[in-house]
């Protein structure tokens, strides 16, 4: 009754932003993303009967009560399946680059998915599996599998969820542009409710969503990495004015940030293929190709420290092992 998992977590490329049913977490609009090699998570669940609370430690320390509730409910959820009501003893560790800034619940609600579904032997599909990671986090969905992955936004819980589309083994990477550290002020959570509630822009999003999904599955499918990069930087675009527009406004940029873009844009002017995205806070992925990496990260030199800046291939789906 234990069982230790690694997953990497995924950066999107067409962008999940509102969900359809809250309770169930079914998202408005298909999305899709690359999983990263870089950054992953590694947890381990061991089911204990004499607990009488699960006990959770997550990078060596017992997290804040948020983290802790969504953990408990979504164990909950794993009881309620598997028919075992007993506690569980969990381990979760971050491997996250010092400086990326990227602490991520899409790998840690995929490694946690994996490893408790085993411990309490639920024998799941990898389908299933990206179904059960949904209900902790939505894009931890996309976690369960490496490369490219959609995931498909369905109507019910039995039709919503994420599988590979393209193991990403051709050139395509990231660099992560690192502009704060901090957690941010408004959760993802908190931020797509008041954007689906209040921006004005938010219809014009899920029809953009919609068409930018199809369109990118076929840039992934001919292996364009100008295709890729300039429809996910318009969609990035696109997500961030409709967070704009709402009311309050959401703003996850920083000075840092518009200069990230900046020299992303001054890049492209003199030749050099390269497109940024940005999630619910301030930092930027830059998808760029192998060869023009150093070009790219002595132009951010001059303006981000070398500890800011990370670069990541393509990561694979999760893994079990043995132990960490
Ligand atoms: C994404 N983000 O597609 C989008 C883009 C952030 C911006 O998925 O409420 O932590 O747990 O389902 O998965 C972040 O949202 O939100 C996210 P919940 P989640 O990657």
């Amino acid at each position: 009754m234990f069982a230790a998992v690694r997953a990497h977590t995924n950066i999107a490329l067409v962008k999940y932003w509102g969900k359809k049913n809250e309770a169930l977490i079914l998202p408005m609009t298909g999305s899709l993303s690359l999983t990263l090699d870089a950054f992953f998570t590694d947890t381990r669940v061991a089911v204990a009967k004499d607990l009488t609370e699960d006990e959770i430690v997550m990078d060596g320390k017992r997290p804040d009560d948020r983290s802790i509730d969504k953990i408990r409910r979504f164990m909950d959820l794993v009881r309620e399946k598997s028919g075992n009501p007993a506690y569980a003893r969990i381990r979760t560790e971050n491997h996250v680059p010092v400086a990326s800034g990227l602490a991520s619940s899409a790998s840690g609600f995929a490694a946690l998915a994996a490893a408790a579904s085993k411990a309490y032997r639920l024998d799941l599909s990898a389908p299933a599996l990206s179904r059960l990671a949904r209900r902790g986090s939505g894009s931890a969905s996309r976690s369960i599998d490496g490369g490219f992955v959609v995931w498909h936004k369905g109507h019910d819980d039995a039709s919503s969820y994420a599988e590979q589309i393209d193991p990403a083994d051709w050139d395509i990477q990231m660099i992560i542009v690192a502009v704060d550290r901090q957690r941010k002020k408004i959760s993802s959570r908190e931020g797509m409710r008041r954007t689906v509630a209040t921006s004005p822009y938010y219809p014009a999003w899920v029809d953009a969503a919609e068409s930018d999904l199809l369109k990118m599955e076929q840039a992934v499918h001919r292996h364009s990495l100008e295709d890729v990069g300039r429809i996910a930087e318009a969609n990035a675009l696109k997500m961030h004015a409709a967070m704009l527009a709402a009311d309050p406004p959401l703003c996850y940029w920083e000075a840092g940030t518009m200069t990230a873009m900046q020299r992303v844009w001054a890049l492209r002017n003199d030749g050099v293929p390269c497109f940024f995205t940005i999630d619910a806070g301030p930092n930027v992925k830059i998808i760029c190709r192998k060869k023009d990496t150093d070009r790219i990260v002595s132009d951010l030199s001059d303006y981000f420290s070398a500890g800011a800046l990370t670069v990541s291939g393509p990561g694979s789906g999760i893994r079990f092992r043995e132990h960490f």
